[in-house]
């Protein structure tokens, strides 16, 4: 006989079984859940939607908006808002944080996502994605204000994304493994595809934008420098070389099958402290990508140990494979060690 499906449903109810997240944080992540297929549903229907283009306004970060981003924001912000299951939201398109309107019951958990991440990708068909991480909100705290959601990413008591793609997945950890549930179009709902995924430690390939290479630090110079160097330098192996520009699709693949990803500071970006965003992408992936096994820092410290400073805080990401993170890590201090 074969093996019955599980449903993200399913593996939630014997989630709380096992102890390992509530009532409420079950409904938190199928509320979510529930969001992405909407948005999904959006992102595919494509032109035919009118979904596509700008917006013809602009987020915090001074970046113009797609209708897209703009859809993907409202159905989050919706479908959250009466659950009882937070107490706040934050969002990467909003100038601040959101307490759960008053008219609404609050709840114990603070929601922080990426609507559409990649959004530069939706005109020409390439995968985006939303991005997600949930807190608790400080013990007393009623009406949660953005101080209330600087924690560091150790903190996380859930963390995923999803991918709209050739499929659209759902990748979760609640802090026992990542997993990912692929959505059934047909009958429209998220079953488990692979229980417990893992990194695998050492690899062949990185991802990085290599146009940025002038703007690069010393450290960051001297590594890629190594691994394009191939078998004949000091790695001792060729490396290839994927570039997606979302995100998602470039954390899936490394989910998937391994490799590094990165977007270290450089000059450009240095001023603002990365590109991009700790609190909506890096401690999200970092969370999700530890869980299976690999590692995540900004090239200096360990991804979810890093402070936050600010909502939109930015910071440099290397994560993936643990060992070549480790490798890039390794440029990194010594350099320091050098400079001191
Ligand atoms: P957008 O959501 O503005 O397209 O940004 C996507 C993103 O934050 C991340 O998903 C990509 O890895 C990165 O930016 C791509 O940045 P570059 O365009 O500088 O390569």
């Amino acid at each position: 006989m074969s093996q019955p499906s599980v449903s993200l449903t399913r593996f939630l109810i014997e989630e709380q079984r096992a102890g390992r997240v509530n009532a409420e944080l079950r409904l938190l992540v199928e509320v979510v859940a529930r969001a992405c297929k909407t948005i999904s549903i959006a992102v595919g229907k494509g032109a035919l939607g009118g979904v596509l283009g700008e917006a013809g306004t602009g987020n915090i970060q001074g970046e113009a908006q797609k209708k897209l981003d703009v859809i993907a924001n409202d159905v989050l912000l919706e479908a959250n808002a009466w659950g009882g299951h937070l107490a706040g939201l934050a969002s990467e398109e909003m100038d601040h944080s959101m307490p759960i309107p008053d008219v609404y019951p609050r709840g114990n958990f603070l929601l922080l996502f990426d609507p559409l991440d990649g959004s530069s990708n939706i005109d020409v068909n390439v995968s985006v994605g939303t991005i997600f991480s949930v807190l608790r909100c400080p013990e007393g705290v009623t009406t949660p204000a953005d101080e209330d959601f600087l924690q560091p990413g150790t903190e996380q008591v859930a963390a995923g994304y999803c991918v709209y793609g050739p499929q659209t997945t759902l990748v979760l950890t609640v802090g026992h493994g990542t997993h990912a549930f692929t959505l059934d179009r047909e009958v429209g709902s998220f079953l488990l595809t692979t229980r417990g995924m893992r990194i695998p430690e050492e690899t062949k390939e990185f991802a990085v934008n290599a146009s940025n290479q002038r703007f690069w630090e010393a450290p960051m110079q001297a590594y890629v420098g190594d691994l394009l160097a191939g078998k004949d330098g000091p790695r001792g192996k060729d490396f290839n070389m994927r570039w997606i520009a979302s995100m998602v699709a470039d954390v899936h693949r490394i989910l998937t099958r391994g490799g590094i990803f990165s977007y270290p500071l450089d000059s450009k970006c240095a001023p603002k402290g990365g590109k991009l965003r700790l609190m909506y992408e890096a401690n999200p992936m970092s969370f999700l990508v530890e869980q299976a096994g690999g590692a995540a820092s900004t090239g200096r410290t360990r991804m979810l140990e890093v402070q936050p400073t600010g909502l939109h805080m930015r910071v440099p990401v290397f994560l993936g494979s643990k060992a070549e993170v480790e490798a890039a890590v390794s440029y990194h201090r010594s350099h320091d060690a050098g400079a001191a």
